[in-house]
């Protein structure tokens, strides 16, 4: 086998053997459930091998929807153990009408990806023609009102009224759990008495546990579920009681592209109000990340909601500007060389040219720990996607590239060591596994 078919096979047995028929596992024993934005990108890659498990995974993740709209980051697999915290940690059902009885899940939310991956489902059954592509768009009318709902809530709920950017509760919202941006905030969480004893699962899945968290950050993120659950997971009462809220650029940017995707579907589907409505919140949020632009930097930078102060780290969300889409042509140019330059992609210790999570310039930098250094493919996928939206195909292609290069060894890795190239985290990721099927597909 050559190559790239080599590794498109191999991703597609992983995406097999992570499924349980319904859901796919994030990663085989790490995560053995189904994360949200994970699902979303699973539904990406499986698109390219096989459409109608691809839609069935977006249905098994708005199952898991509120009342309320809100898209939990976690939809419990009742069969599976092996994960901490939890269902009996969160307990949504037991703190809030507004989350289901069944299926069992988080109370926090993961970065709203998700119209990206009803819009890639939907382009690649509209290139295989009928009946693949009649059937999508039936079934695209039918998830369309929970999109419409998830981006509803995100507006009403979460919309910070002086920034206009996305407020998070948890770190574990941004997707970027322990990065060094969340530093700031989390040195002022305080951890309470209330906090039930625990033991943690995740370090038993890794080679080495200094490529997770701290215990010192997991006592705080444990501690955030507690102060959700005590106001009953309810915005209003953790914007006046949380102890971390963080205004998010890069969630906030993915929520301007991927509601100016539901306005086209919106207008598709002839719900011409709604696309106006969308159109709305897209422009909305895309002014806020730019208006977050560090001009030193040329990064955006998030802001601690609870100080008002910026938050400069250099980490890769600072990149945000470039997936909010339409933006000043000076802040792209500038933001694309400032990617595949030396402080990102182009840092002359890396064996792959591919953005690090944080800057090998930043005092924060950690090449082997989590959100704090290492590569991860699923991000640069996001980026590649972004650049080729905006017409930046030559920089697309080449960090494309790049990463396929790095996934040659076929282990399908969480995160990589930028300098040695090492997988790192969890092997067999599914959303790596995922993203490497969608490049594939592009370059061919
Ligand atoms: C990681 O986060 C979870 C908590 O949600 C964890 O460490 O237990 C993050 O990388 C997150 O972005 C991702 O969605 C999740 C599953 O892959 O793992």
């Amino acid at each position: 086998m050559t190559g790239s078919l080599s590794i498109a096979a191999r991703a597609a047995y992983i995406l097999r053997d992570n499924s349980t028929g319904v859901i796919t596992k994030a990663a085989p024993s790490l995560y053995p459930h189904q994360w949200s934005w994970d699902a979303a990108f699973n539904a990406i890659g499986l698109a390219t091998i096989d459409l109608p498990r691809a839609r069935l995974e977006l249905d098994s993740l708005f199952a898991g929807q509120w009342r309320n709209g809100l898209l939990p980051h976690i939809v419990f697999d009742p069969a599976a153990d092996g994960y901490w915290p939890g269902p009996a940690q969160w307990e949504c059902a037991a703190h809030s009408e507004e989350a289901p009885a069944e299926p069992a899940t988080s109370g926090i939310i993961d970065p709203p990806v998700h119209a990206i991956a009803v819009d890639r489902i939907l382009a690649i059954a509209s290139s295989l023609g009928d009946p693949e592509y009649s059937r999508t768009l039936e079934w695209v009318r039918g998830i369309y009102p929970r999109l419409l709902a998830w981006h509803r809530f995100l507006a009403r709920d979460r919309a910070d009224k002086q920034t206009g950017l996305m407020t998070l509760f948890h770190g574990w919202e941004s997707g970027t759990d322990n990065s060094p941006r969340w530093d700031g905030p989390y040195a002022g969480v305080e951890v309470g008495p209330g906090l039930p004893r625990y033991q943690r699962k995740d370090k038993a899945h890794v080679a080495d546990a200094a490529q997770r968290p701290t215990d010192r950050e997991y006592d705080r993120y444990l501690w955030l579920i507690e102060e959700a659950k005590r106001a009953s997971y309810d915005a209003g009462l953790l914007r006046q009681r949380g102890s971390f809220q963080v205004g998010d650029v890069l969630f906030t940017a993915i929520y301007a592209c991927a509601s100016d995707l539901l306005a086209s579907l919106a207008v598709r589907l002839s719900e011409g109000e709604d696309a106006a409505e969308l159109k709305d919140y897209a422009a909305q949020a895309r002014a806020a990340v730019f208006c977050h632009v560090d001009e030193a930097s040329g990064l955006a930078a998030d802001v601690d909601l609870r100080t008002r102060a910026w938050l400069k780290t250099e980490t890769i969300a600072g990149f945000a500007p470039l997936i909010a889409g339409v933006m000043p042509l000076k802040l792209r140019k500038r933001q694309v060389s400032l990617l595949l330059g030396e402080r990102w992609a182009g840092h002359p210790t890396f064996k792959f040219a591919v953005p690090p999570s944080t800057t090998p310039y930043s005092a924060a930098y950690n090449p082997a720990c989590y959100w704090r250094g290492p590569a991860w493919p699923v991000f640069t996928w996001l980026l590649t996607w972004a650049l080729s939206r905006t017409g930046e195909y030559a920089a697309a292609a080449a960090l494309r590239t790049a990463s396929l290069a790095q996934l040659a060894d076929e282990t399908f890795g969480e995160y990589y060591h930028p300098v040695t190239g090492a997988p790192l985290g969890s092997l067999h990721q599914s959303w790596t596994a995922a993203v490497a099927l969608d490049w594939l597909l592009e370059q061919e």
